[in-house]
């Protein structure tokens, strides 16, 4: 192994010697203590260290870095001490996750680290968004993420580095190709020659260095990042390394020819750059000695701490209260912003078939009970999709740090137009057009996150969402509760069926992310709630889910405030009073049972527009089950597993005394949405809205 100092000071050479030294010592305790049964798991980086080492101390300390599990390098050289890495390793109160993250699996904003999720790739996107808040900043910084060689077989890999590339991004992406998946050896992972050609693919530069020269990477990395900032532009470094330890401890090595455990213990980092420092005079064998005896030292202090651990706290309220970041302050502005509910509108609200809510009728008699508000100027008649349009462009007006992605939104102003003009009002760097790659573009809005950035990212319809469901369910949605960072990021669902669109552009899937704690969930259903949720949604810290229903964009109007202002997340509407049955609903719901109610007279109905459906209006609920007794639960998703079946659940639990009648559910089909418009219209619940509530009646 060849090393170059260049201009580098015997110190600077010292200092990275030292620098790997240390987490190789570290390693080799935690297998001792592994072997002593004095702790669970460990996942080796040993062979590896010049990679994290180099990379990291060739970067500021306020760059941004997004490791794997075998860079304990980066979490040292950040000086992240180990007495607190242990206790993270430990499970323990006080390491960097309050006991709920494993091994490598956390972050800590103070060291500009951001740990992976097990699901490895998605780091990726996650670079992509901080280099994104770095260029936006005209900040002289990168990003840089790491992968393992099997990791670039995942698509998040192809994602990220297509965008880096697309939007000229200042990131790093090093590969440490160290010659094995978990077992599967790369001649079973790709076919290309080297990874690094796969850059050129992307219209990006790339190198091959040795991962186990300290200096080459240390060397190679400066100048890329050199690079990087000068030319605004990613760069790709593969590492070639080996893994000289099994993927994890308890899977050994078997699979692995003895041949290239001799090879690589040859290229071994410490040891090769070690004999070099001795021969440059830099270092001899009692320096050497003295280092390792004084670090030995520290571990077993750092360790003596690390094992004196507080007991953990299991505290079931400060639990749930993780989940969620707390709203304090928006961005970095302070804002007031209006608070509506509903006694401060005037609501008419024109809905599709009926036409008994026309703009001159008040709506005493027949719905709320809202009376206008004398500081709010609203316009009658607007429509659903141009109150969305609406939030959005106060919100951009109210938030300089709030950027929209999607696909086609830009001069194209998105497939339903919600964005038009935008990019004329506020630039294409706040308007982004993004590459067709869901899930790098919801990884992306998290890195932004972590710069203090708002996202809202148009999904062109929520079906599509599966393809960046990963990053949408495991890092948007746990990140707070793993380590305290919050996702300030909106994803925008224009959702639902009633179009004749088939099975891929008519979905409700609201259901999957109600089910993942740290989403917030919305669903307007009137104008009114439409803009106010989605302003509310902007400024609310964590992850929202803001379903838009397609089929009411233009048939559904209404008043609208011209102001700025929130519905509050968390509340359901009232829509009108009733004694004989309770139709608890949310988006297109509401319209059919208003559009029932109005038809059928004789039956009394009170309506509850849920509004929100993570978190629930739980209170809510109680008052509309009491007041009548019978609850139909009305939704356009499917039956089985859709959100009625959890309301039920709690109604009956928690209302049982209440309920004259078994709650009952109307629901769509547990089929796909079907293309032809009479199947889709037997598949929909509105349907079998008037059989289910004259079951419900004669009960
Ligand atoms: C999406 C996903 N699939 C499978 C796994 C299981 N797994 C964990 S690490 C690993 C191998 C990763 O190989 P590589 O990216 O080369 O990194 P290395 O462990 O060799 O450093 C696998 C298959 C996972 N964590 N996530």
């Amino acid at each position: 192994m060849e090393f170059q100092r260049k201009k580098l000071t015997d110190e600077q050479l010292l200092h990275l010697y030292k620098s790997l030294l240390w987490p190789r010592l570290i390693e080799e305790k935690m297998l001792l203590l592994l072997r002593q049964g004095r702790i669970s798991k460990w996942f080796s980086g040993i062979g590896q260290e010049a990679i994290s080492i180099g990379a990291t101390l060739a970067l500021q300390p306020d760059e941004w870095i997004m490791p794997l599990h075998r860079n304990l390098g980066v979490f040292t050289s950040r000086n992240m001490p180990l007495n607190k890495l242990f206790k993270q390793w430990q499970g323990s109160q006080d390491g960097y996750s309050k006991g709920r993250e494993r091994s490598f699996h956390f972050g800590s904003k103070e060291h500009y680290i951001c740990g992976m999720i097990s699901h490895l790739g998605p780091q990726l996107a996650i670079a992509d968004g901080v280099a994104l808040a770095y260029k936006l900043k005209k900040q002289s910084k990168v990003s840089l993420t790491f992968t393992g060689d099997g990791g670039t077989s995942e698509g998040d890999f192809h994602e990220a580095l297509n965008v880096a590339a697309v939007w000229d991004l200042p990131v790093i992406f090093i590969i440490e190709n160290n010659g094995y998946g978990l077992s599967t050896p790369v001649n079973e992972q790709y076919r290309c020659a080297q990874l690094a050609d796969r850059a050129k693919g992307y219209g990006m530069e790339s190198i091959v260095i040795d991962g186990n020269n300290i200096l080459t990477v240390y060397d190679t990395l400066k100048g890329v990042r050199e690079y990087c900032i000068k030319n605004q532009k990613p760069y790709l470094i593969e590492c070639t390394t080996f893994r000289m330890r099994g993927h994890e401890e308890a899977s050994g090595t078997k699979y692995v020819p003895a041949a290239l455990f001799e090879e690589w213990n040859k290229k071994d980092p410490i040891k090769n750059y070690e004999d070099w420092l001795e021969q440059e005079g830099v270092l001899n064998e009692s320096k050497i000695a003295d280092l390792r005896l004084e670090m030995k030292e520290k571990i077993e202090e750092e360790l003596k701490i690390g094992f004196d651990s507080e007991p953990i706290l299991i505290n079931t309220n400060v639990e749930l209260e993780d989940v969620y970041a707390e709203k304090l302050t928006v961005g970095s502005l302070q804002l007031t912003v209006k608070k509506l509910d509903n006694s401060s509108l005037s609501s008419v609200i024109h809905h599709p078939s009926s036409e008994i809510n026309n703009d001159t009728t008040t709506s005493e008699e027949r719905s709320t009970g809202f009376s206008p508000s004398p500081s709010l100027m609203e316009r009658a008649g607007v429509r659903f999709i141009d109150s969305i349009k609406e939030g959005l462009q106060q919100s951009m007006q109210q938030h300089s740090n709030l950027v929209l992605m999607g696909q086609d939104i830009a001069e194209y102003g998105g497939a339903f137009k919600i964005t038009e003009g935008f990019v004329e009002e506020f630039g294409k760097e706040r308007v982004r057009n993004t590459p067709l790659c869901e899930s790098a573009i919801v990884g992306a809005c998290l890195g932004m996150s972590l710069e203090g950035y708002k996202t809202v990212m148009e999904m062109q319809f929520a079906d599509f969402v599966t393809v960046g469901f990963n990053q949408v369910i495991n890092n948007l949605a746990k990140i707070h509760y793993r380590w305290g960072q919050n996702a300030d990021v909106v994803v925008r669902m224009p959702t639902g069926g009633g179009v004749g669109a088939g099975p891929f552009h008519s979905q409700s899937n609201e259901a999957w992310f109600v089910h993942t704690p740290g989403l917030k969930v919305v669903y307007p259903s009137t104008p009114i709630d439409a803009k106010g949720l989605l302003i509310a949604a902007i400024n609310d810290p964590n992850p929202v889910m803001y379903f838009e229903h397609k089929a009411l964009y233009r048939s559904v109007t209404g008043p609208v405030p011209d102001e700025y202002y929130e519905i509050e997340i968390g509340k359901a509407r009232h829509v009108q009073v009733g004694d004989d049955i309770s139709i608890i609903t949310y988006g297109a719901g509401v319209h059919w049972a208003e559009d029932y109610a109005s038809e059928h007279p004789e039956i009394s109905i009170d309506i509850l527009d849920l509004r929100t459906l993570l978190p629930l209006d739980y209170d809510a609920i109680k008052v509309t089950v009491i007041r009548t007794g019978k609850v139909l639960l009305l939704h356009e998703d499917t039956l089985t597993g859709g959100i009625g079946g959890e309301i039920s659940a709690w109604i009956t639990e928690n209302c049982f005394e209440y309920l004259d009648a078994p709650v009952m559910r109307c629901a769509s089909l547990d089929t796909a949405v079907p293309f032809n418009i009479e199947l889709e219209k037997n598949f929909m619940a509105k349907i079998r809205l008037n059989e289910s509530l004259k079951k419900l009646t004669n009960y």
